[in-house]
C-alpha cells in the first residue's frame, strides 16, 4: 500500500558515446534543452571540444504521455590518435594545442572509465563519415561485452552526404536512428526509440 512512496525509481544513466565531432554534447544540449530549458555544454567545430564526462541530473523525458527519468552523460570523443597538430588547422595556438592534445588524451581515458557505469548507451556517429573504423567497432564490442543496450545515432542527416544505409549496414544488429541533433530532425523516432532502449535494461 505504501508503493509510489517508496518505489523510489532511480533514474535510467544515459550515456553519450562516440568519435569527436560526431555531435554528442549538440544531441544531448538539444535533449537538455527541450525538457529542462537548459544546455549540457559547449559544442566547436574544432575536434574533442568536450574533454571532461559532463553529467545532467533529472532530466524527465517524455514522449507520446510517458515520461522517464535520466541522469545525461556526455562524454568526451574517443579517438585511437590526438596529435595537437591538427588542431592548428583550426588556428588554435600551438600551446593552446598541446593542452587540448593532453587534455583530450585524458578524456578518452575518462568516458572508458564511466562506461561500466552506464544503463544504456547511444552511440552518436557522424553520417557523412564511413562508419567502418577501429574506434567505432571498439566501442560497440565494449558496449555489447558488458551487456549495455545500445542504439546508434546517425547524425548530420541535414548534410547532403549523409548516409545512414552505410550505418545500418555496418551495424545491422543494431537500431539506428538518422537525426540532425542540430537542426532538431526526426527526434520524435529517436525518443521512442530511447524508450524502447530503456525497456532493455537489464
Ligand atoms: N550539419 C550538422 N552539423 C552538426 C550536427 N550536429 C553537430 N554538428 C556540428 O558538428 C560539430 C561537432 O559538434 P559537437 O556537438 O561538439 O560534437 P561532439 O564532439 O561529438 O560533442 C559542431 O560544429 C556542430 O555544430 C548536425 O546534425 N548537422
Ligand atoms: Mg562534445
Amino acid at each position: 500500500m505504501f508503493s509510489g512512496i517508496f518505489t523510489h525509481k532511480k533514474d535510467i544513466k544515459l550515456g553519450f558515446y562516440g568519435p569527436p565531432n560526431a555531435g554528442k554534447t549538440s544531441l544531448a544540449n538539444r535533449i537538455c534543452k527541450d525538457f529542462t530549458g537548459e544546455e549540457m555544454g559547449s559544442v566547436s567545430k574544432v575536434p574533442h571540444e568536450t574533454r571532461q564526462v559532463q553529467f545532467k541530473e533529472k532530466v524527465e523525458i517524455k514522449h507520446k504521455g510517458k515520461t522517464m527519468m535520466f541522469k545525461m552523460v556526455d562524454t568526451p570523443g574517443i579517438a585511437t590518435k590526438i596529435d595537437y597538430e591538427e588542431f592548428l588547422k583550426y588556428k588554435v595556438k600551438k600551446k593552446e594545442a598541446k593542452t587540448r592534445a593532453k587534455e583530450a588524451t585524458q578524456g578518452v581515458i575518462e568516458s572508458i572509465k564511466w562506461l561500466d557505469d552506464m544503463d544504456i548507451v547511444v552511440v552518436v556517429l557522424d553520417s557523412t563519415e564511413n562508419p567502418y573504423n577501429q574506434v567505432n567497432i571498439t566501442i560497440i564490442g565494449n558496449l555489447v561485452a558488458r551487456k549495455i543496450p545500445v542504439l546508434i545515432v546517425a547524425n548530420k542527416i541535414d548534410v547532403k552526404k549523409a548516409d545512414v544505409k552505410k550505418i545500418e549496414s555496418a551495424f545491422p544488429e543494431y537500431d539506428v536512428i538518422g537525426i540532425s541533433a542540430k537542426y532538431g530532425k526526426n527526434f520524435e523516432e529517436f525518443y521512442e526509440a530511447i524508450f524502447k532502449l530503456s525497456k532493455k535494461i537489464k
